[in-house]
């Protein structure tokens, strides 16, 4: 089953939005299978953003990440990893259409919520970048009938 990896970025825990933005994976029929509450080591966060590393606001995005708690999350689901992109919402949260997260939530690039992993590439190599196996839940044997024909 499809993995991404998803990260309540430290602007939208300080504002309160954890439990709306896990809600909206929840009902959507994704089931989470890892989530840990951390601070990002300088480390961390320049690895995770690695492919930036030549852009002007590469040092400010990192110096952001780290700045505060973040909420490191695995989902999994058909789909997961396009839908939740579609969920988030443009990167720019001005061009982000309403009723996505970045849309109903915010007003600058540099200050957009969330993360999610963009191609099944990256979300492997997010995943095994911030979790330990044992970190994660195994669900194989959890049917789910009323969302999976
Ligand atoms: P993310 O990786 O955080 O999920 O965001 P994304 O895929 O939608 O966008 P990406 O191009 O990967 O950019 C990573 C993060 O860098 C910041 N950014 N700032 N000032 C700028 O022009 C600029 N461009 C990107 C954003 O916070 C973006 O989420
Ligand atoms: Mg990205």
């Amino acid at each position: 089953m499809e993995r991404t990896f998803l990260m309540i970025k430290p602007d939208g825990v300080q504002r309160g939005l954890v439990g709306d933005i896990i809600s909206r994976f929840e009902t959507k029929g994704f089931t989470l299978v890892g989530m840990k509450a951390m601070t990002v080591s300088k480390e961390l966060a320049e690895k995770h953003y690695a492919v930036h590393r030549d852009k002007p606001f590469f040092g400010s995005l990192v110096d952001f990440i780290i700045s505060g708690p973040v909420i490191a999350m695995v989902w999994q689901g058909n789909g997961v990893i396009t839908s939740a992109r579609k969920l988030i919402g443009a990167t720019n949260p001005l061009s982000a259409e309403p009723g996505t997260i970045r849309g109903d939530y915010g007003l600058t690039i540099g200050r957009n919520i969330i993360h999610g992993s963009d191609a099944l590439e990256t979300a492997e190599a997010e995943i095994d970048l911030w979790f330990d196996a044992g970190e994660l839940i195994a669900w194989e044997s959890c049917q789910r009938p009323w969302l999976y024909e």
